[in-house]
């Protein structure tokens, strides 16, 4: 059918577990397939029984899911509990005296908190914010580095009900207002400033910068001091974290709140204009976000799990701020960047902590390959046992990379897929279980029913792209755009009258039913009638020895419709003049010869760096500007490395 997705892209290399890790794996094959078999035959009981077991209740639920009102979608919807309680209270009993938190500065300095000190730092900050007028429900901004109190921060919301919306350090004064006002929040917590790269980010000075032209309904901001450097403090308005402890009791009582209250908003940019505050619930997000570190994770007592994720991203709040928490494990948090003082960062933290299951992004990976082997080679890496990757489909080249140097051979990779709307891992492999396909994110999660469906949301065979959907309802699922519900039915069900999720990706399944992500639906490539994912070029194009990474796009053509642009970041220095000529030739024959004449690009544009969005996302829509010759109007204030943009307008 014409409307489906060319998979151009052959990928044959299977992983099974290796036993010792399947012995000792959290989910085993029996419980995989009782858990399946559960789901199939009664979706709604599957997760009612998780959430008993899992989930700490205050008041247990009676009603598992509402689906009255659907695609508003209600879980647990009677039953009442709190999260910073399910975090931290009920660990107290058995884990008083465990480290919660290693926190690795960007200078190298080590602090760690029990789970009794955060405990109590959690209760403190919850007590200030009480003193500070702020209510159940109330919204509260956390503008902060990725330190500690980013996290107790958000616990603290958590603990009295507040529904916080971290936004990202490294976003803009501009980006930070927009949140600010669509969220209506009373106050905002920040830091002086933050430490990345041996750079100070000025945190406070943003916030003040966001506030300045009023229209606001922000009373306070607190500032927590971090960094020392001088920041003007407005009377009235700011005061220090500090001072707003100060006299405050350790202890706060959880208030708790329906199942359905919304535990934060988190702002995702989205292809077009205004940023969307997904809004999560409390009961079914920290649900999903439990079961998806036992069973992808595998998180044991002993785990020290490090997530390289920023609070500001769904990432970093899934599987830093309350999952493994939730869990009662280890985690690391660090505040600098992976190349910071040097390419080892990374490598060198796992031996310091001992780090034993490590996740992080492709472009990550991509970036710190591009160093070679020998720097991680420096390092012990030997307390690994598991690894895992998200955000973007990860190329071949980068899972084998990863795979050998980093894991040894010895350590399966998880690549999960999900998004800041689905709260938590969708479809990802089961590291005890589930053989590994490089570049594939395997199987749905058990209670998970993702297909890939055509233009009339029918299950196509496998082998061909269309429409990733999820045809039933999961607990942590987002459940509205804030401010915006026409939007919510708009962006994610009206597609196929609101009976599936529409994931907004492109993806194939293969002859075993693994799913391959094939990039962005907006992004597809028409090229003379065959609709192309971007992903399948682009891992093409990585599989070159010259080249470190890439990204593709289409741009109008009379004939063919779309023609192919490629953006590409090499290993080595960018050749010129006739070296360059000859190395677009090489690389246009070397797609044609990997994957067919149809994906050769028709340009290729070469610079030192791809645009990205500050969570390592590609920005094709300023690709494709630059494609087509046009001025960039977008907002680019998202954008990590804007400088770039001009190398690749070059021919
Ligand atoms: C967690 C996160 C979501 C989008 C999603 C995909 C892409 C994420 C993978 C992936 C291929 C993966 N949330 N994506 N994980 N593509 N394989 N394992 O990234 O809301 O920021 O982005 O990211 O396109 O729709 S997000």
């Amino acid at each position: 059918m014409s409307d489906q997705i060319e998979s151009i892209l052959h990928e044959a290399r299977v992983f099974p577990p290796p036993a010792e890790f399947s012995a000792q794996a959290n989910v085993k094959a029996e419980d995989y397939q009782r858990m399946m078999e559960k789901a199939a035959s009664d979706h709604v009981g599957f997760w009612a029984d998780l959430a008993r077991e899992k989930i700490s209740w205050h008041t247990p639920f009676t009603v598992t899911l509402d689906d009255s009102n659907a695609p508003h979608y209600r879980w647990f919807s009677d039953g009442q509990l709190n999260v910073s309680y399910n975090c931290l209270d009920r660990h107290l009993a058995e884990r008083e005296e465990k480290t919660a938190i290693i926190f690795e500065s960007d200078a190298g300095d080590v602090t760690t908190y029990t789970y009794k000190e955060l405990f109590d730092e959690v209760g403190r900050f919850a007590n200030a914010l009480k003193n500070l007028g702020v209510q159940t429900g109330d919204r509260v901004i956390i503008y902060m580095p990725m330190i500690p109190q980013a996290v107790i921060a958000m616990q603290a919301c958590a603990r009295i009900g507040a529904i916080h919306s971290v936004v990202f350090g490294g976003f803009s004064a501009e980006a930070l207002k927009d949140r600010i006002h669509d969220a209506g929040a009373k106050v905002v917590i920040t830091a002086d400033g933050g430490r990345r790269g041996g750079k100070v980010v000025p945190l406070k000075a943003a916030v003040d910068q966001a506030l300045e032209s009023g229209g606001h309904c922000v009373e306070k901001v607190v500032v927590y001091q971090h960094t020392g450097e001088a920041v003007e403090m407005k009377a009235t308005r700011d005061l220090w974290w500090h001072e707003a402890e100060r006299g405050m009791p350790d202890y706060c009582d959880p208030v708790m709140v329906d199942s359905e209250h919304p535990l934060f908003l988190l702002y995702t940019s989205g292809s077009t204009g205004k940023p969307k505050g997904i809004q999560h619930s409390s009961g079914g997000y920290l649900l999903n976000a439990i079961i998806t570190n036992e069973w992808v994770f595998d998180l044991k007592d002993e785990d020290i799990f490090w997530c390289t994720a920023d609070v500001g991203w769904i990432t970093g709040h899934t599987y830093v701020a309350y999952g493994p928490l939730a869990l009662g494990k280890t985690i690391v948090m660090f505040e600098g960047v992976p190349t910071y003082p040097d390419a080892g960062r990374f490598w060198q933290m796992c031996e310091r902590h001992g780090v034993t299951v490590f996740y992080t992004a492709p472009t990550a990976i991509r970036a710190l390959m591009k160093f070679g082997d020998e720097i991680p080679n420096q390092y012990d890496l030997s307390k690994l046992r598991l690894l895992g990757t998200v955000g973007e489909p990860i190329n071949p080249e980068a899972w084998m990379w990863y795979y050998r140097v980093i894991g040894k051979e010895r350590c399966p990779i998880v690549d999960t897929w999900w998004q800041t709307e689905t709260g938590a891992h969708m479809i990802a492999p089961l590291p005890g279980i589930t053989p590994l396909k490089p570049g594939s994110c395997t199987l749905p999660l058990p209670g998970i029913d993702a297909a890939v469906v055509d233009e009339a949301g029918n299950e196509i065979p496998h082998g061909n792209g269309g429409y990733l959907v999820i045809r039933k309802p999961w607990p942590s699922m987002l459940r509205t755009v804030w401010g915006d519900d026409q939007r919510y039915v708009d962006t994610y069900w009206a597609k196929f009258n609101n009976r599936y999720y529409v994931a907004g990706d492109s993806a194939r399944r293969d002859e075993d039913g693994y799913f391959w992500i094939m990039g962005r639906i907006d992004d597809v490539l028409n090229v003379s009638g065959h609709r192309l994912g971007t992903m399948e070029i682009e891992s093409a194009l990585v599989a070159h020895e010259q080249v470190a990474e890439a990204a593709v796009v289409g741009r109008p053509h009379e004939v063919k419709g779309e023609a192919i642009v490629a953006f590409v970041v090499l290993k080595g220095e960018i050749p010129t003049g006739s070296q360059r000529d000859a190395l677009v030739q090489t690389l246009r024959n070397w797609v044609a010869k990997e994957i067919g004449p149809i994906a050769k690009p028709d340009d290729i544009r070469f610079g030192s760096n791809l645009p990205k969005t500050r969570s390592g996302k590609i920005m094709r829509r300023l690709l494709r500007a630059i494609a087509r010759g046009e001025r960039i109007t977008q907002d680019t204030s998202t954008l990590e490395n804007p400088q770039i943009l001009e190398q690749f307008m070059q021919k």
